[in-house]
Formats: C-alpha cells, structure tokens, sequence
C-alpha cells in the first residue's frame, strides 16, 4: 500500500457506480458483494482506491445522488455488515475507499425534510430554505434549477417555497444553518469511523447561497434558462470557504484521509482556489471531457490546470465519468481502440491523480436507448434533445455469458449489444487488448516512481498532432510520447542518446533496454520510455 499521506497523490482512483458494477443477488441491480467479489480484478489491474457512487438508502429520483439516510446502506445494495466487509476486504488488497457524500442536498424523502416540510414552527424548518412568495406571487428570485424549471418548488401545505437546485424531490440543506453544519460535518466523522479513506464531494461550492438571495445576472448565450444566466449568487459564494476550512479539521483529525470536490461549473482558477493546506486536498479538472482529438487540446489544458495549481497543489484528470457521454463513443472510432490507448498512456502518465471510470478500462461504448428505456429523468424531460445520462451507467461487461456476467436477470439497464466481444474475460486474453494496455501502463507506474511522482516538463520541437513530456523522479525518468494523428512521425527527445531499460508500446508491447535520441512513432501510438538507476 502506498504510504498514508500520499496515497491519493500517487495512487489511481477507479469510480465505481455501484447499480452497475456486479450483481449477486440476482435483481438486475449491482451490489456491495459483487465489488467484493471483483476486488481481485481491481487489485491485478493495480488500482489503489475505490470511488464509490452513493450507496446510502434512497428512493432513486437521481439515483442515489438524492439520499434519505446518510448512515444507512440501501437494501438494494446490502447492509452495514456487508459494507465494512467490503472496506476490510479492500484494505487487505491495499485498496482504499472514498465515498460520495451529497451534501448540498438530501432527498425530500429525509426525516429532516419531512419535518421541515410538515409546519412552519417545526425545529427543523430551517434545516432547508424557505422563503416566501414575492409579494406579488410567484418565486422569491430567478434562479433555475440544473435539471430543468424554476429552482422554487411551492408547498401548499405550509405556503412557502424551498430551494431545490436539481430536482424538487432534491431539497437544498441549509448550510447556514449551525445545526445543520454539525449534522453534516458528523456524517464524514460516521465514516471516517467505520475506515473510509476519502469522500467525492457532490457540487461542494453549491452548499452556501447568497445571504439575500439575489437574481443572477442575464447571460446572453445559452440553450436552456439555466445557462442563460451567470451562476453569481447560487454558486461559489465567499462564505463557502468557511465550510471547507471546517470540513478540512474533520480530515485532519483522520490523518491520511482526503477529500475531492466536484467544482459545479469550473474554471482552472476557480477550481484550484478551493484548493490548499486548510481546504480540499483536489478538486476535479473536467476539461478532458471536453476535448476534442487534437493533441493541442490536452497540452494546452494541461498547461492551463498546471499553472492554476502552481507547484503545491496536486491535479488530477479524468476521461469519463458517471454523467457525460464516454470517451470510447467520444474519441473511439468504430470499435477500434487505437486511440483510447494513447489516451489512457495520457491519463496515466501526467504529473496528477489518474481517475477511470468502470468499463473505461475495456473501452465500453455509450448505449443507445431508446425513450421507454430512459431511466434518468433529466433524459426523460430533454429528450430527444438530451438523452440524459443513462448511456454511460450501462452494466459492466465481464464475459460472454448471458447478460455480459453482470447478473442472473435482466439488468436495470440494457447491455450495449457488443458485450460478447468486449469484455473483461475476452480481452484478458488478447495480448493486444486495451484492458492489457491499461494493466502494462498501471503496473509500470507502480514500478517507476518518476510516473507517479515525478515533476513534468512538456518537450518542445515535437510533430504536429504528437504531444510528449518528461518525467523524473529521484533515480527515475521517463519520457512519454502520444501521436493523435494517424500519420508516422519522428520524434526528437534528446541531443544525445540515453539508455532506457524499459519502454511501453501501445503497438508492440513491453521491450527492454534501448539507446535512443529519437522514436519513430507509428500513427496513433502511445510510448513510454522508462529508467530506473
Ligand atoms: O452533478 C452535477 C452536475 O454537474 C451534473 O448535474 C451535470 O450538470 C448533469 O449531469 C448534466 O446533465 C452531480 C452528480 O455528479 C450528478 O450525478 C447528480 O445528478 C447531481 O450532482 C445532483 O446531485
């Protein structure tokens, strides 16, 4: 296990949506067991941590993301027993786990809520916002919500309106509020008890809204009400800071432990201020999923999150994930994988945590569905416009077996029909796989130091569509060579040449000792040089 404090530094932190990952009981929907049973394929693929998508007990409006008791394990997924087993389990393979927490909001399925909800004098009626009518009716400012309409939800019973961010059945807790603040500062301890690592922290600088509940300003461009206007005063508020510095004691009191946040609507510099010694250890750069395949892309992004961060604070990168279309369908072409391995020797290789997604590591493909398929209800509301986001929260594909061996009955979700060629099993068997690709790539950065740890320096001079860095660390170094083109192109890295025992090609594999100044990389190919004196 990689030691205590710079475990999230150097190590890879795999999401694991849970619904979807394995199925042992036989409901169509993944479970706690079946990650236990899988942790051996986790641990062989030299993974170090667990994200873990919400398993707490919720009615499934967002799918998990809305939770009703933040110190319970939903039946669907098991119980309390079966969880520590999986965090003990883990930890035998050197595997750690960081859970999602959702704290911006509950669901409206929360004891809190439904007490806040049932009268106006109720002690836990500030546990939420609420907020009168504007004197001539209707909501008391513009704000809309992520997911579609006013952000205000009107209840009858007690004639005011609650915040709501996502959906309605999502209720805004009250941060504000110094009962509510403990309430939640003690759900990290809860966990931090039972011997989490780490928490995923759900649209963290969505937690403070503005004291006087202001309109946003009018943004000219946009598609839907909510990206037409500037997210001032329900976003990033100044007091938000407080919150982290408060949520940073509690981890402090847990050494080793580390949180990451979801920056709602980010920007470099945004993102890495709320980064720092008495703030979150990371927050996430989504910029990759936004990238189009083009080499300047990613350098330019890279270069952009590296200066925000500046050289004491940690980035980290991520190709997929739970709410956006996956990089196979993005950057994949046909079911040619060629590209998605030089953007795995991407992920992998930079100075920064690494995050994949499930199925990354094989290359699943977005699922088509069709709309009596939709089960996210963004999709349903945004459809045919949006599909939502089912397409990437499609069951993993293990073997060939019926149902991809993700489960006994028909799944939750439909398995993309290509399973019987792309799964774990087929490919553990193909030298040439991607799955191969990222299991070479994962142990050579257990083995190298310089590619966990070690600082980067772009190489300059490269051809065009080639992007390439150095890495060096202590007696180690490493130099990384991607060609987003398909075209050949010689590459000079050095002025002399320079012995490096080991390099990884996504085209011909594991080779050893070569004296080299320059590389003829084949189009779309992945190379990592590697010297460990
Ligand atoms: O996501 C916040 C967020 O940015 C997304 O809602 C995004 O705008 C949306 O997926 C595009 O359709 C977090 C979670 O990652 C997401 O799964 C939850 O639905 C959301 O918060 C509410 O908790």
């Amino acid at each position: 296990m990689i030691s205590e404090s710079r475990w999230w530094k150097e190590g890879v932190i795999y999401q694991i949506y849970p619904r979807s990952f394995k199925d042992t009981t036989g409901d169509g929907i993944g479970d706690l067991n079946g990650i236990v049973q899988k942790l051996d394929y986790l641990a062989d693929l030299c993974v170090d941590a667990i994200w873990l998508s919400p398993v707490y007990t919720s009615p499934d409006v967002d799918f998990g993301y809305d939770v009703s008791s933040y110190r319970d394990i939903d039946p669907k997924f098991g119980t309390m027993k079966d969880f520590r087993k999986l965090v003990n389990e883990a930890g035998k393979r050197g595997i750690r786990i960081v859970m999602d927490l959702v704290l911006n909001h509950s669901s409206d399925q929360h004891a809190w809520f439904r007490e806040s909800r049932s009268s106006r004098d109720n002690p836990k009626r500030d546990y939420y916002i609420w907020k009168d009518a504007k004197r001539r009716g209707g909501p008391p400012n513009n704000w809309q919500s992520v997911f579609g309409g006013s952000a205000w939800e009107w209840d009858d019973s007690t004639k005011q309106y609650y915040l709501h961010m996502f959906y309605k059945e999502q209720p805004d807790l009250n941060w504000r509020n110094p009962d509510v603040r403990q309430d939640l500062l003690d759900i990290f301890k809860f966990w931090l008890d039972i011997g989490v690592s780490g928490f995923r922290l759900d649209v963290f600088n969505l937690y403070i809204k503005d004291k006087k509940f202001r309109d946003n300003p009018a943004k000219l461009l946009g598609l839907r009400p909510f990206e037409r206007q500037i997210h001032k005063y329900d976003c990033d508020r100044p007091e938000l800071m407080g919150v982290l510095e408060d949520i940073r004691k509690v981890l402090d009191a847990y050494p080793g432990t580390y949180a990451v946040g979801e920056t709602f609507l980010s920007d470099h510099e945004k993102s890495a201020s709320y980064c720092g010694d008495r703030l979150l250890q990371q927050t996430f750069n989504f910029d990759f999923l936004e990238c189009a395949w083009n080499s300047g892309c990613f350098a330019s992004e890279v270069e952009e999150w590296e200066q925000a961060l500046g050289e004491e604070k940690w980035p980290n990168y991520v190709l997929n994930n739970h709410d956006v279309e996956r990089a196979a369908s993005r950057y994949g072409i046909g079911e040619d994988d060629e590209r998605l391995k030089v953007a795995a020797g991407l992920l992998l290789t930079l100075r920064g945590t690494p995050f994949l997604y499930y199925g990354e590591e094989i290359g699943m493909r977005e699922v088509s569905l069709k709309r009596n398929q939709i089960k996210d209800p963004v999709g349903r509301r945004y459809w045919p416009f949006y599909k939502g986001r089912d397409g990437c929260r499609t069951p993993m594909q293990w073997t060939t077996k019926q149902n991809a061996g993700f489960s006994d009955s028909d799944p939750w979700l439909p398995i993309h029909p290509d399973y019987a060629d792309r799964n774990v099993e087929t490919q553990t068997e193909k030298p040439q796989s991607l799955l191969n690709f990222y299991r070479q790539v994962l142990a050579l950065r257990r083995e190298v130091p310089a590619l966990s740890c070690g600082e980067m320096k772009f190489i300059g001079d490269l051809p065009g569509g080639v992007m390439g860095y150095e890495r060096a660390c202590e007696n180690s170094r490493a130099v990384v060579l991607l060609n987003f083109r398909k075209t050949e192109a010689e590459c000079r890295i050095s002025d002399e040449k320079k012995m490096y025992l080991k390099t990884l090609s996504s085209k011909d594999g594991l080779y050893v000792k070569q004296n080299l100044s320059s590389v003829l990389l084949k189009g779309d190919e992945a190379i990592v040089l590697t010297t460990t004196e």
